[in-house]
């Protein structure tokens, strides 16, 4: 967690998730985004789940993102219990590469919406980088630090490969 007050709460699966999430919430400190993140299970700890989800919004909460794997329940069982949108970031795993875990948060029933990233640590990086562009909506400090991601991102790119 780091220190400004948390507007962006990562929610994950399982500890086993964190190797790829820890990439959501450095990005998220790299652009002072607020951000706190919990272990929380669907189903291995739904009492859980439903307290955080429930009260996300009123402690100050403005987007979720819930990385899960598997049967992927995270982040549309937490879109069920809030109004604040909710970016999920579906795992890798060992059946169909997480593609399953992927078409799982894709597939909400109409009225629900979960935003879905892409496979592994390039969706959770970008899961950071949605978040903060929805906080920049009414944060100009966060739209600013977004706006010098992107410049230091393109100047980083060779206009020719090495050795041309
Ligand atoms: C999901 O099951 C978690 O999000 C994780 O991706 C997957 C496996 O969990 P572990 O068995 O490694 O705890 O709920």
């Amino acid at each position: 967690m780091n220190s400004s007050a948390p507007v962006v709460g990562i929610i994950i699966g399982s500890q086993s998730d964190w190797d790829v999430m820890r990439h959501c919430q450095e990005t998220l400190e790299k652009l002072g985004v607020g951000c706190e993140t919990r272990i929380i299970s669907a189903h291995r700890t739904p009492r859980r789940l439903d307290e955080y989800a429930s009260n996300a919004k009123t402690r100050g909460l403005k987007v979720i993102i819930a990385g899960a794997g598997m049967a992927a329940a995270l982040p549309g069982s937490a879109a069920a219990l809030t109004p604040l949108p909710v970016l999920g970031v579906p795992m890798e795993g060992k059946m169909m590469g997480g593609l399953d875990a992927m078409l799982a948060m894709i597939q909400m029933p109409g009225g629900v919406p979960v935003g879905t990233l892409g496979l592994g640590n390039a969706g959770a990086k970008n899961a950071a980088l949605l978040a903060a562009a929805i906080i920049a909506l009414s944060d100009e400090t966060v739209a600013q630090a977004l706006d010098a991601f992107r410049e230091e991102q393109t100047n980083a790119v060779p206009e020719t490969p090495p050795g041309d």
